[in-house]
C-alpha cells in the first residue's frame, strides 16, 4: 500500500498494518504540516527520461559520454511528445552537467519549462543550495541530488529541510558500489549504506540506477532495487535497464509494489516500448 500527499505528490510505500511505518507516515506529516493524507494508492509512474548532452537529447550506453546516440536535436520538442502520449512526469539529466558539477544544459532545461505543464524531476551537476533553490524557483518540482549526496549529505538534509518534498537522491551503483561525477568514479559506499543516511532526511525520493544495466536493455534490476526500498520508508524508484513491456508487468507484481516508479529512456526512444500500452497497463491497476 502507498499512501500519497495530493500536494507535493510525496509517497510513502507502507506495508500493510505495519505499525513501524505508519509511524513513520505520521512523523513524516508532523514535519509537513501542510500535507494532507487523503488517499491510499499502489500506482506505479513510469518516468520518461531526457538525458542532455551538447543541447540535445541523448541516450548512453553504461554512462559512457562517448557512446551517445542523439534521439532528438530539440529537447523541448521531445518532452512535448511525453506529454501529449500522456506520461504525467518527466525525469531530466543534464549529463554535460554531472560531469562538470554545475548546470551546463541549462538552456535546454528552461525551453522544456517553458512548454510543457507536466511536473519535471531534474539531475546532473546540482551541488550547491543556490542551484537547488534556483531551479526549484524556476519550476522544476524537484531536483536530484546525487555526487552531493555521497560528498556532503548535511547539504542534502538542508535542503529537504528548507525544500520539503522537493529533493530526491540519485544513488547509482557500479558493481554494488554508488558512482558519482558522471559515474567516472566509484565510492566507497553501498546503495543502502548510502540511502540510510537519509532515512530521516525527508527525501522525497530514491532514484536508484543500476549502472550496468543502463541503457543496455538488460531489463531492470528489481531484486536490488526493492531490497534497498524494503531497507527504508524513502520510496524508490528504479532506474537502468528497462527494455520492454515485461519490465512494466513486472512492477505491477505484489512484490515489487513498494517501487514508485520507472525510468524508461532507450526502450522509449526505438519503440520497444508503447507509451499508450504502457500506460493503459499501469492505469489499470
Ligand atoms: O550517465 C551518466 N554518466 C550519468 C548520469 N545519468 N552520470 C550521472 N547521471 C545522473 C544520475 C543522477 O540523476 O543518475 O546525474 C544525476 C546526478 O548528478 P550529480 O551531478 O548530482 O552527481
Amino acid at each position: 500500500m502507498t499512501v500519497v500527499d495530493p500536494t507535493t505528490r510525496t509517497r510513502w510505500p507502507v506495508h500493510d498494518l505495519c505499525m513501524t511505518c505508519l509511524r513513520s507516515v505520521h512523523r513524516d506529516n508532523d514535519t509537513y504540516p501542510s500535507a494532507t493524507i487523503v488517499s491510499e494508492a499502489s500506482r506505479v509512474i513510469l518516468f520518461p527520461a531526457i538525458d542532455l548532452k551538447d543541447g540535445a537529447c541523448v541516450r548512453l550506453k553504461l554512462g559512457e559520454m562517448d557512446q551517445a546516440t542523439v534521439f532528438n536535436e530539440d529537447p523541448a520538442a521531445q518532452a512535448a511528445i511525453f506529454e501529449r502520449q500522456g506520461f504525467e512526469w518527466l525525469h531530466i539529466v543534464d549529463l554535460n552537467g554531472a560531469f562538470a558539477g554545475r548546470p551546463v544544459n541549462a538552456s535546454a532545461v528552461e525551453a522544456i519549462l517553458a512548454k510543457v505543464k507536466m511536473p519535471v524531476q531534474l539531475g546532473g551537476g546540482i551541488r550547491e543550495m543556490a542551484t537547488i533553490e534556483a531551479w526549484l524557483a524556476k519550476g522544476i518540482r524537484r531536483v536530484i541530488l546525487g555526487t552531493v549526496a555521497v560528498r556532503d549529505p548535511a547539504l542534502v538534509k538542508a535542503a529537504c529541510a528548507r525544500f520539503p518534498g522537493r529533493i530526491a537522491v540519485g544513488i547509482d551503483a557500479k558493481g554494488g558500489k554508488v558512482a558519482v561525477e558522471g559515474w567516472a568514479e566509484t565510492s566507497e559506499l553501498t546503495a543502502i549504506e548510502l540511502a540510510r543516511r537519509f532515512e530521516d532526511a525527508g527525501v522525497a525520493a530514491i532514484i536508484y540506477t543500476d549502472i550496468d544495466r543502463d541503457g543496455v536493455l538488460k531489463g531492470l534490476n528489481l531484486p536490488s532495487t526493492v531490497e534497498l526500498a524494503r531497507s527504508m520508508s524513502i520510496p524508490v524508484i528504479a532506474s537502468g535497464g528497462l527494455a520492454s513491456i515485461e519490465d512494466v508487468k513486472a512492477l505491477l507484481l505484489p512484490e515489487n509494489a513498494l517501487l514508485e516508479g520507472a525510468i524508461s529512456g532507450r526502450a522509449l526512444y526505438d519503440g520497444r516500448i508503447d507509451p499508450a500500452e504502457a500506460l493503459a497497463l499501469l492505469a489499470s491497476h
